[in-house]
């Protein structure tokens, strides 16, 4: 076998709009919506400068069936440099850009193939010498929603010493939290015989298997606070035995995080505010090469808490942040920028929950009510479907509430408890007496 290397890239999600975050200045909205790009120029960049003798993009290169014709030409732009530095490129669509999307009719590069909607193998041979490689295999959606196990469906691997590849856009082994498209088991994967399945769909980085590898590179850039941590592709190297060496290299340029601030400790909002900053400019420092947006999850018991959950404390620090990050990242560029996506309020009042849970009161009862009814379903539901009858009756608060998702409803339930507690033992402290 011939060493040669690649770089495995997934799901690039060109011009992701972004939506659904509010606050953010023009200036902030734009870097966002140019990241898809720019990690799209760094692999591009990437593969160049590391000589690779292919890329293998498997799937979801748009991010929706309509994408925009900017997405298209910045994408054509890419696989043109690609072929004009003698890099061929191999892809398949997925679910968000399946076959039947409308879309430009371009004549691609000729280094680039484009799989169709039924399994098919091709043999890469390398440019310099024109001595073949590897074999890779690789079919496309055709349409948006591809149910059956296609995996199957590809050819198991030819007798020939060349190393195989798998491009597959499929949800592996059932990930409860990814559609399941192509579903397909690690089992079905190594029976193929090949060496590498190259996966596309799960958007966070795994390698499921090794010897035959199965891996998901992950999205090349995060799009939302459920896709946090470094995002990027793999630059792979195979050497004359067929050994597999996986290098991750980072692409995003804007990176999401989620951190815990605790007001245990805090004895009024200002020591918040400088815990807040402290924690701030610790991403600041260590992340400087990424635009950091992060969520601060506030969590911990304090008389604090009550001062955020009644007063606007907590929308003027927001307010007063991401003013002052728009600011500097104006005069000094976005990179080691941290801006605020969200405050999360999951503290509580101070009171020991735990013994108020075991006390045989109104107070305890009423705790451990709720604590059954945030553990299970039909009683959430109920409670929340009573709670919310009257603004169900308006059919634009309906659209909105039927969107509320059940973390969220959790949440309520979480607060509508704080609040009760506070409010029974306020008036047991004023009553003098248990109630
Ligand atoms: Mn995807």
């Amino acid at each position: 076998m011939l060493p040669f290397r690649f770089i495995h890239a997934a799901d690039l999600h060109l011009d992701s709009p972004f939506a659904g975050l509010s606050g953010l200045t023009d200036q902030v909205r734009k870097q966002l919506q140019q990241s898809t790009f720019t990690a799209l120029d760094r692999l591009v960049q990437l593969a160049t400068t590391e000589r690779v003798d292919f890329v293998v993009i498997s799937g979801d290169i748009y991010d929706s069936a309509n994408t925009s014709l900017r997405a298209q030409l910045r994408f054509m732009e890419a696989l043109k440099m690609l072929d004009g530095e003698q890099i061929p490129v191999f892809i398949i669509h997925g679910n968000h850009d399946p076959l039947d999307s409308p879309r430009l009719e371009v004549t691609l590069p000729p280094l680039v193939h484009t799989f169709g909607a039924e399994p098919e193998s091709v043999t890469v041979s390398r440019r310099s010498d024109g001595q073949e490689i590897a074999v890779i295999s690789g079919m496309s959606y055709p349409t948006s929603k591809v149910k059956d196990n296609i995996s199957l469906r590809y050819s198991k691997r030819k007798n020939s010493d060349l190393f195989h590849i798998g491009l597959l856009h499929a949800n592996v082994d059932g990930d409860q939290e990814h559609e399941t498209y192509a579903p397909c088991t690690k089992k079905d994967l190594i029976g193929s015989g090949y060496h590498y399945w190259a996966l596309g769909h799960i958007h966070s980085r795994r390698i499921l298997h090794e010897l035959p590898y199965i891996v998901y590179p992950g999205n090349i850039q995060g799009r939302h606070i459920r896709e946090t941590g470094p995002k990027g592709c793999y630059l792979i190297d195979v050497d004359e035995d067929g050994t597999v060496a996986m290098h991750f290299r980072e692409l995003d340029t804007v990176r999401w995080s989620e951190i815990i601030v605790s007001i245990n400790d805090c004895c009024q909002p200002e020591d918040f505010r400088l815990e807040v900053e402290e924690q701030l400019a610790q991403i600041a420092s260590s992340h400087t090469s990424v635009f950091n947006m992060v969520r601060i999850r506030i969590t911990g018991r304090s008389k604090v808490h009550q001062m955020l959950e009644d007063g606007y404390i907590l929308d003027d620090m927001l307010n007063e942040l991401r003013r002052k990050e728009d600011n500097r990242a104006g005069m000094a560029g976005f990179a080691g920028g941290v801006w605020v996506e969200s405050f999360r309020l999951e503290s509580g009042a101070d009171f020991q929950l735990d013994q108020l849970l075991q006390e045989d009161s109104f107070i305890g009862e009423m705790l451990r009510m709720a604590e059954a009814q945030h553990v299970e379903e039909a009683g959430r539901n109920s409670v929340i479907q009573a709670a919310m009858k009257p603004l169900m009756e308006q059919a634009e608060m309906r659209q909105l509430l039927l969107e509320i998702s059940i973390e969220e409803q959790k949440e309520w339930l979480r607060r509508a408890m704080e609040l009760n507690t506070v409010l029974l033992l306020d008036d047991q402290i004023a009553g003098g007496s248990s109630v």
